[in-house]
């Protein structure tokens, strides 16, 4: 995957919270260009596995728990500097940080239900992308 994508999934909270539509127009209306989309729901051990590196943390089993709960939209998104520039969209992890006029500021619930996932490197993009789409999944 180039460096100019990142990888994003919409978490149940905000899908059962009937928030999709809202944030893939933030997301489009932000200059991010979707390049795969879905909507699909993790199992425990997907979950586990895509968290693997929060493992030893505190709030593992929580978020394992919360993150294969229900439906997710998983999407692959396209903009130059798109991993840093939708971190700054996306707002910080604690809603109750988050800056106004972010998309967790707007629909995160807690620290733990909190809207909206995004990758934090190039390198981790590329690697979460290709967890989620196959080959003919990625345009
Ligand atoms: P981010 O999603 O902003 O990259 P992260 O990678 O540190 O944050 O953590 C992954 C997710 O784990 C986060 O979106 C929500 C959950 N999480 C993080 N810290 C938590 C905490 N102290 N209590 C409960 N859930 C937490
Ligand atoms: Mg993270």
């Amino acid at each position: 995957m180039a460096t100019n994508r990142t990888f994003t999934m919409i978490k149940p909270d905000a899908v059962k919270n009937g928030h999709i539509g809202s944030i893939l127009a933030m997301i489009t209306n932000a200059g991010f260009k979707i390049t795969s989309l879905k909507l699909t729901q993790l199992t425990v051990s997907d979950a586990e596995k895509f968290y693997a590196i929060h493992s030893e943390r505190p709030f593992f089993g929580e978020l394992v728990a919360f993150m294969s709960s229900g439906p997710i939209v998983a999407a692959i998104l396209e903009k130059e500097n798109a991993v840093a520039d939708f971190r700054t969209l996306i707002g910080a992890t604690n809603p109750a940080d988050a800056a106004e006029g972010t998309i967790r500021k707007l629909y995160a619930t807690s620290m733990g239900e909190n809207a909206v996932h995004g990758s934090d490197s190039d390198e981790n993009a590329a690697i979460e992308g290709a967890f989620h789409f196959a080959g003919r999944e990625q345009f």
